[in-house]
C-alpha cells in the first residue's frame, strides 16, 4: 500500500485520487510559482543546524525516486523563517524528466527545470516521520531547482557516481564518502533567505496535506551527462524511470510568499 501508483497511464497523476482521495484535496503540490503574484514578507533567518559534519549516507532505488539517507538519526534539524518550530531531517530525493527541458515539479512563471530535489524534515515534536504524517504542520520541505551546466556538479558527483548499482528497484548503496549536506543544501549562504514558502502537500500518494514547502530562488548546476544517469534508474515494472514528476495543482485561494533577505 501507498507504492502503486506511476507517473504515466492507468495508474497516472490523473488516476491517483481514485484510491488516495487526498490527492484530489485542495491545497495539493506542485504549484507554478507566479512571482507577479507572490506576497514579500521579511520573516525571521531560516537556520540549518548540523549540516557541517560529514555523514556516512545510502541512496536506494524505491522505484520512484533515488532517496538519500544518512546513518545519523538527526543529521541536521531546520528552523525559523516561516516554522514554529524544530524540523528533523528525514530524506532527500530528486524528480526528473525524460529530457533536459522539463522534470521539476514546482514551476516559476511556468518555467520547468530539469531537475528538483527535496530535502524532507519531520516536526521534531512528533517523534518519527510517520507519526509526522497526521498533522498538518508536520513536515518542512526544501525544494532546490536546478540548471543545465556544460561542467558536472562535483558536489553531486558522489550520488550520481553510484546510481548504476542501484539500477533495480530495492537496490541501496552506501556512498564512498561521508556527505557534507551542507554542500547539497547551503551552496551559497548568502542566497539562503532568498526563497518562496506555501503550504502544500506530498506530492505523491498518499498526497497528504501536511508540508510547508520552501523553495530556494537560486539555482544549482548540474551537467546532461549528471542528469542523464538518473534516468537510468528502473521503476517497479522494470522500464527505465526516465520521468517522476507530478503536474503542477491549482493554488486555490493559498498565498505564495516570498521571504525578501
Ligand atoms: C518520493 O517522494 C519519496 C517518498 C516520498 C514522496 O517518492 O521520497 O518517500 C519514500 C519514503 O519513499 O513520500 C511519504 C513520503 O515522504 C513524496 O515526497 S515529496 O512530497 O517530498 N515529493
Ligand atoms: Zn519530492
Amino acid at each position: 500500500h501507498g507504492q502503486n501508483f506511476s507517473y504515466d497511464g492507468d495508474q497516472g497523476p490523473l488516476h491517483w485520487g481514485e484510491e488516495y482521495h487526498s490527492c484530489i484535496g485542495k491545497y495539493q503540490s506542485p504549484i507554478n510559482i507566479e512571482e507577479h503574484n507572490v506576497k514579500n514578507v521579511s520573516l525571521s533567518p531560516l537556520r540549518l543546524i548540523g549540516i557541517d559534519n560529514p555523514y556516512q549516507s545510502y541512496v536506494t532505488n524505491t522505484g520512484h525516486t533515488v532517496m538519500l539517507k544518512t546513518n545519523e538519526s538527526k543529521a541536521a534539524t531546520l528552523s525559523g523563517g516561516p516554522l514554529q518550530d524544530n524540523y528533523v531531517f528525514e530524506q532527500l530525493h530528486f524528480h526528473w524528466g525524460e529530457n533536459d527541458y522539463e522534470g521539476s515539479e514546482d514551476l516559476v512563471n511556468n518555467h520547468s527545470f530539469p531537475m528538483e530535489m527535496h530535502a524532507v524534515f519531520y516536526k521534531e515534536d512528533y517523534k518519527s516521520f510517520n507519526e509526522a504524517l497526521n498533522h498538518s504542520d508536520g513536515l518542512a520541505i526544501l525544494a532546490y531547482l536546478y540548471e543545465v551546466s556544460p561542467q558536472p556538479n562535483p558536489a553531486y558527483e558522489p550520488i550520481v557516481r553510484v546510481l548504476r548499482d542501484i539500477e533495480v528497484m530495492g537496490k541501496r548503496k552506501a556512498l564512498q564518502e561521508p556527505l557534507l549536506l551542507e554542500s547539497l543544501f547551503v551552496p551559497d549562504i548568502a542566497k539562503m533567505q532568498d526563497y518562496f514558502t506555501y503550504f502544500g502537500s506530498l506530492t505523491t500518494p498518499p498526497c497528504l496535506e501536511v508540508a510547508r514547502w520552501i523553495d530556494f530562488k537560486d539555482r544549482q548546476q548540474l551537467s546532461h551527462e549528471q542528469l542523464a544517469a538518473f534516468r537510468d534508474l528502473q521503476t517497479p515494472e522494470g522500464d527505465k524511470l526516465t520521468h517522476n514528476f507530478r503536474p503542477v495543482q491549482p493554488l486555490e485561494d493559498r498565498v505564495v510568499f516570498h521571504n525578501i533577505p
